[in-house]
């Protein structure tokens, strides 16, 4: 069997490709203002067609969403079967076909592609796919069902959803009748199979308190409505910044990224947040969540995905234990070069902690190399991977004493409330609520696991942001030759001070972390580290990064 040429060609010459733009697949799929966006989520139809074609039928998922980016912004992510990200080795794929020039070259790279893969095109081809509520996303969702035209697949429509929620469908398509479903293939499915679960291991505890969600104005909004509903009174949800059609506020002034990065309370659950209340915030699509508070003298605490990963991870290290596990059982934690110094400390004197470069699929990598891995980016993003033979052993052991059965009970409904196959902001959220009510946490004792290192973010716009190269997880330069060793001269005069450069995946600049022991140097160090980046590249002296200098 061939390819369909005709139709391919006849389809695509609706949706060329704007010819000064480059496009590349990076750590968050295709991502760039949602007008420039057409031809390249055509192709990513045709790209899920192969894939799936590829892997004998089996079910791929398409996301098209820009996650915290701004609402203008939008892009395309691809979901393989188990729910995970796209194997790396298609990423270059996906690039190859995104920037083919015309028509002609389009469906050459197609049919290398066919070729160099031995994809067997009479297999059946099959995707889900959904989108957030930008938007540009109904006219990109139209050049996405082209594309599947193009290539006669069978396409399921999830229509507006999170993307936590579409990597459930994908999973959970994908395991219908096998040994291991997980769980309804519907929105439903996902609503009941966490609640279900959340409530089970709440049972018996004291009623909790209302919990704030700051929606950021995405499509968080109506998961976290629906969730609620379903949660009832054994969480009462209180939802903010839930409109999701207003133009111009996805995102805006609030959500899990305006949290972390301005590190304050959005401004409009300012007049709704009671000192001492939890509150959290999503991000545009729901697969990051912060958590915070006030205390009582109105100061604003934030609780990011490094306490997240402490929280959690000290619970599971714990039921693992009182289940009589411990030698049956290895519980790691997986980070990247953001987190914390404070928290790095905390865990690593409690398990293994192993730091990888930034983006999920390396840290979801490593995370799955432990029985039970547990892995959280500062940004909030992160979630539990419980290993297939280590969930079998806990749904086959025998429990010797009640307390053992209790803790092992626990265990089996924690790998039901935790969606393994991304970052999920609410059933994060629905697993930090199970610890602070089984530690009897309020946010003020969470918060006091390790004191946060005071820290900086800069981002350094360059001429070629690709000179600069890493190694050792992205913690030092290789390149350019000697600015490393003038950062290591830096960062010795600051006290716990710490500093690492690298080049971002997802937009065009540099960024500078740094951190020490108050904040005041923190600042200063991130700022005279962004200084040498700036001075390294020849950039115009007006430019310069000059605050704290
Ligand atoms: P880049 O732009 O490569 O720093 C950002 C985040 C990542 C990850 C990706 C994907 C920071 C510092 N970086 O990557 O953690 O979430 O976006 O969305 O938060
Ligand atoms: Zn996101």
């Amino acid at each position: 069997m061939s390819l369909p040429i005709d139709t391919i060609r006849a389809l695509a010459n609706e949706h060329p490709k704007p010819g000064h733009l480059h496009f590349q697949y990076g750590t968050a799929g295709f991502r760039t203002l949602g007008v420039n966006l057409d031809s390249v989520i055509f192709r990513v139809g045709l790209l899920a067609g192969l894939r799936s074609k590829k892997l004998d039928g089996k079910t791929i998922g398409v996301m098209i969403t820009a996650s915290h980016n701004p609402e203008d912004d939008n892009g395309v992510k691809l979901v393989d079967p188990r729910g995970e990200m796209l194997e790396a080795s298609w990423e270059a794929h996906a690039t190859a076909l995104a920037n083919a020039t015309t028509t002609d070259t389009l469906i050459s790279t197609l049919d290398q592609l066919v070729s160099s893969l031995r994809i067997d095109l009479s297999k059946p081809a099959k995707v889900v796919y959904a989108r957030d509520t930008r938007p540009s996303g109904a006219s990109l969702v139209a050049s996405l069902e082209d594309g599947f035209r193009a290539l006669n697949i069978e396409a399921r429509n999830a229509g507006i959803t999170t993307t936590p929620i579409l990597h459930y469908l994908v999973r959970a398509i994908n395991t219908k009748e096998t040994k291991e479903p997980y769980g309804d293939d519907t929105e439903e499915g996902y609503m009941q199979k966490l609640s279900g679960a959340f409530k089970k291991l709440v049972a018996g505890k004291p009623a909790i308190p209302p919990l704030i969600i700051d929606c950021a104005n995405g499509v968080g909004t109506q998961a976290a409505r629906e969730l609620g509903q379903y949660l009832g009174s054994s969480l009462p949800l209180v939802l903010h910044n839930t409109d999701t059609t207003s133009p111009g506020i996805l995102n805006h002034g609030c959500g899990a990224d305006f949290v972390k990065t301005q590190q304050k309370l959005p401004p409009s659950l300012a007049a709704h947040l009671r000192p001492g209340q939890r509150a959290c915030s999503l991000d545009g699509d729901a697969d990051r969540l912060m958590y915070f508070y006030l205390d009582d003298r109105g100061h604003f605490h934030m609780l990011d995905g490094d306490k997240i990963a402490a929280l959690v991870a000290a619970f599971i290290v714990d039921l693992v234990k009182s289940a009589g596990l411990e030698e049956d059982i290895r519980v790691g934690i997986v980070q990247t070069a953001y987190a914390n110094g404070g928290s790095t400390k905390y865990l690593s004197e409690r398990l293994p902690v192993r730091c990888v470069p930034t983006g999920v699929k390396h840290l979801h990598h490593a995370a799955e190399h432990y029985n039970i891995g547990v892995y959280f980016e500062a940004n909030g993003h992160g979630t539990v991977l419980f290993s297939p033979e280590t969930q079998v052993k806990l749904a086959e052991h025998q429990p010797s004493t009640p307390a053992q059965s209790t803790a092992l009970t626990h265990l089996n409904n924690l790998v039901q409330v935790i969606n393994q196959t991304v970052g999920d902001a609410l059933s994060d959220m629905l697993l930090v609520e199970v610890v602070l009510a089984h530690r009897s946490y309020s946010g003020i004792e969470w918060d006091s696991l390790y004191v946060d290192l005071p820290n900086r973010l800069v981002k350094v716009v360059v001429p070629d942001r690709a000179i600069f190269k890493t190694e050792d997880a992205e913690r030092r330069l290789v390149n350019p030759p000697g600015l490393q060793s003038k950062i290591d001269d830096l960062v010795r005069k600051y006290e716990s001070g710490r500093s690492f450069v690298r080049p971002s995946g997802t937009e065009d600049v540099v960024r500078v972390y740094a951190e020490a022991r108050v904040r005041a140097q923190a600042d200063e160090l991130a700022f005279r580290v962004a200084g040498l980046v700036y001075d390294e590249t020849g950039g115009d002296p007006a430019q310069r990064p000059s605050e704290f200098l």
